[in-house]
């Protein structure tokens, strides 16, 4: 059993090459643990923000952190089982706008795919009318929406409100995730879904691809 605790410090203290141990570790024993060290990974950048705040670390270390994050993913991913894996159609997935942070989405973004959507991923600090015009020249019914900075709540909900100005927010369905993400948020922009895991938006998604 690889040490979960260590995992989390070791990619909050910065240390990649205990971080990278550890997953490796992980992948060579079957890659059962993958979802729990992965979790693990998400605590220990929870870590990094927090240091972050406290002007303990810096922008470079932010930076640091992803890269590490990215290393360790390249390694578990394979082993994040999403289940099913049936042609469950078109969705689309991006970074809201002003917000750059997609580590999050690539990981929701593998998961989707493993699951058996063909997702159409837009990027980062992507504006709401390039959601809205993709949606109607793709016909997707289906609309995920990543963000973890707090100004991210607001961009997403300029999203929803586009599709409602456009007279089609009842044509689609909107999950939203991402660390500032919470059910009152979600219930305040008018999203449909909201989620942290990406188990449960693979969950949410294939309901709704199944007609729910
Ligand atoms: C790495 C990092 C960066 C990297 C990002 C690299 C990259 N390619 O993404 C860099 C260095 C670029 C960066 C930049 C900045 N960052 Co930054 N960053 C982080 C950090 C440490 C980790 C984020 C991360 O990758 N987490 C790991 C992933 C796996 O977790 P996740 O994103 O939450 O995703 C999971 C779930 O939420 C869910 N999920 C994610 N997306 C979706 C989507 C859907 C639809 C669903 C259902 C689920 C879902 O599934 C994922 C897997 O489980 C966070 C700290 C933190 N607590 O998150 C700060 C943090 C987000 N950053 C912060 C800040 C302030 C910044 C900067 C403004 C710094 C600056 N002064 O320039 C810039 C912002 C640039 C911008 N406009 O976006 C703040 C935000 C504060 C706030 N409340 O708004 C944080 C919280 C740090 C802090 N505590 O101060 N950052």
């Amino acid at each position: 059993m690889a040490d979960m605790n260590l995992l989390k410090r070791a990619m909050g203290d910065l240390e990649e090459d205990a971080v990278l141990r550890i997953v490796k570790e992980v992948a060579g024993s079957g890659g059962g643990e993958a979802g729990a060290a992965m979790e693990a990974c998400q605590d220990g950048m929870k870590m990094v923000g927090d240091r972050f705040e406290a002007g303990e670390y810096f922008i470079g270390d932010l930076i640091f952190a992803g890269e590490i994050m990215i290393n360790a993913l390249e390694i578990i991913k394979p082993f994040l089982s999403a289940g099913d894996s049936g042609g469950k159609g078109k969705m689309i997935l991006c970074t809201v706008q002003g917000d750059l942070h997609d580590i999050g989405k690539n990981i929701v973004k593998s998961m989707l795919e493993a699951a058996g959507f063909d997702v159409l991923d837009l990027g980062i600090d992507v504006s709401p009318e390039t959601v809205l015009e993709t949606a109607k020249a793709e016909g997707v019914r289906i609309i995920a929406l990543s963000g973890v900075l707090t100004l991210a709540l607001d961009a997403m909900k300029d999203v929803v409100d586009i599709f409602k100005s456009a007279g089609l927010r009842d044509s689609v369905k909107i999950i939203i995730g991402g660390n500032p993400v919470t059910k009152e948020a979600c219930a305040k922009l008018g999203a449909d879904e909201w989620a942290h895991s990406p188990q449960k938006t693979v969950n949410v998604c294939s309901a709704w691809a199944a007609g729910a």
